[in-house]
């Protein structure tokens, strides 16, 4: 018969797992979740223009050709990121609502725009609006 067999299975099978689930490391990407913009070897930056709230950062990531993220000098821009970088991945956080257009010095063709704040960000719903002021609960009998 086979029966024994199969009854024993399934806690074989728990004690199995358990022994095997010792050594879950999370992965440690935090600092890079989302709003990413590569700098790449093919002269560009992608995406060209990228939607975030104010108070994100955006982080630019570098290939292995050397570029720099030169900002239009606007109010609330963030320090440039100088020089040519390569190889890298550089952030800058954005705390005042605008549009930061910026460029590449090396390759002037090279252009992007960071749009904080801009209406892609879903805002908080308004305040309900408060009841006419006629209103009263003497509607009773
Ligand atoms: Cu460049």
């Amino acid at each position: 018969m086979t029966r024994d067999f199969e009854k024993g299975l399934p806690a074989l099978l728990a004690v199995l797992a358990l022994a095997g689930c010792g050594g879950g490391s999370p992965t440690a990407a935090s600092n890079m979740v989302g709003n990413l913009v590569q700098a790449s070897a093919a002269i560009q930056f992608t995406p060209s223009s990228i939607s975030i709230a104010v108070g994100d950062k955006v982080t630019w990531v570098f290939a292995s050709v050397g570029h720099n993220v030169t900002f239009d000098p606007v109010v609330g821009v963030p320090a440039n990121i100088d020089g040519a970088n390569s190889n890298t991945s550089i952030s800058r956080a954005f705390s005042t609502a605008g549009v930061y257009a910026y460029h590449c010095n090396i390759h002037p063709s090279m252009t992007g725009a960071v749009l904080v704040g801009q209406g892609n960000v879903v805002p908080p719903p308004p305040p309900p609006p408060p009841p006419p002021p006629g209103y009263s609960r003497t509607t009773g009998g």
